[in-house]
């Protein structure tokens, strides 16, 4: 590593003030809900699909810093362009969770984001979704619009094409994008070494000819302060950012992953230790913002939440198999309507 990361808050809660981004008592105290909520929805998921609830899950914990603190930096008019791992960037917009758990539960109609969120669907093909960002960039370049383009990608998407070819037309063209790429040290089952010989993710931007910053992903305030700042600069022409969040993927890749079969014990305690949420309930406390009540009530808010968003996605009647068809094309091609004749004559004869 040639810096350390960007911190405001040590593991231990100290604060650098001169760091400190000047939010309000609200403003922090949202900052911890947020996070808090997130944590106890992607539990709750894992939950649901260990009880054959839900299909799959890629589960978010250890990742609720990097999530909350840079999506809390966005303003309503800028664009989102998430992957597969971002539950606490969906809370901290306002996509219902209903809407997540429905995606998950697979079922795309949770991918159909409400009016007024300019949001993009998740995207699974890895690297994928940072073309779109930089063109969503050139998009609102050539409107003249004072709005920013921000895109979520893995340690693992750096070594696709998409990630060099859409950071190279950023740099060129100057876009007002923010690439986050959460460095979480696994992309599955392969280490960041095998990613990537340079020691850090950020310093690649320079290669790119624009800014790179490697932030704590475990330090929420120094998330939000980072984002906030590459927001304000694409925003008025100064161009895109690429901020590397250094964290650890608390969990397995997915429900269908054992991380205990390539990764070391020791690492995962070690990392532990530098809990996002933990960190920031001590720089709470420290500020006489947190107390047992404020727990209690934060832990309660989420229940409901977390309750009535379950009891409406598991209300929505399971997709049809012919959904499979739809969406892609507005006009069939023959081929298609052909398979889903075979497809429908098949539920006809087998139905489900
Ligand atoms: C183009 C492509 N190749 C392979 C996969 C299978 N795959 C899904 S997630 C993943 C690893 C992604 O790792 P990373 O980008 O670090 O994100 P993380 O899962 O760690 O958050 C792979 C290889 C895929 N979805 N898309
Ligand atoms: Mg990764």
């Amino acid at each position: 590593m040639m810096n350390g990361p960007f911190q405001v808050l040590a593991e231990d809660g100290r604060v650098r003030p001169e760091l400190e981004p000047g939010l309000s008592s609200d403003g922090l105290r949202k900052l911890y809900s947020l996070m808090a909520t997130t944590r106890a929805a992607d539990l709750k998921a894992l939950k649901l699909q260990r009880q054959g609830r839900m299909g799959t899950f890629a589960p978010s914990l250890g990742h609720e810093a990097c999530q909350v603190g840079s999506a809390f930096a966005l303003e309503p008019k800028d664009w989102v362009f998430p992957y597969f791992r971002d539950l606490g960037a969906f809370m901290t917009l306002g996509l219902p969770l209903k809407n997540y758990y429905l995606y998950w539960m697979g079922n795309e109609e949770g991918m159909r984001i409400p009016a007024g969120l300019n949001i993009f669907t998740i995207s699974v093909p890895v690297a994928s979704q940072i073309p779109h960002a930089v063109g969503c960039g050139m998009a609102l370049k050539y409107a003249k619009e004072q709005a920013a383009a921000l895109v979520y990608f893995g340690d693992g998407a750096t070594s696709e094409g998409d990630f060099s070819e859409a950071l190279n037309f950023a740099g060129v063209f100057k876009t007002p994008n923010v690439l986050i790429c959460i460095n979480n040290q696994y992309a599955i089952s392969t280490p960041v070494a095998r990613q990537t010989a340079a020691p850090t993710i950020a310093q690649k931007a320079s290669a790119y000819g624009f800014e790179g910053v490697r932030a704590d992903g475990n330090d929420v305030l120094a998330m939000f302060a980072l984002a906030r700042k590459a927001l304000e600069k694409a925003r008025s022409g100064g161009g895109p950012t690429l901020i590397e969040a250094f964290t650890y993927r608390m969990g397995n890749h997915t429900t269908s992953d054992d991380a205990s079969r390539y990764r070391q014990e020791a690492e995962l305690k070690e990392w532990s230790r530098r809990d996002p949420i933990e960190r920031f309930r001590l720089y709470l406390k420290g500020k006489g913002l947190w107390d047992e009540d404020f727990e209690s009530r934060v832990q309660k808010e989420a229940d409901d939440l977390i309750g009535k968003a379950v009891a409406e996605a598991e209300s929505v009647p399971p997709p049809r198999p012919e959904d499979l068809f739809i969406h892609t094309y507005k006009n069939m091609p023959p081929e298609l309507s052909d398979q889903l004749a075979e497809l429908r004559d098949f539920l006809k004869r087998e139905p489900r």
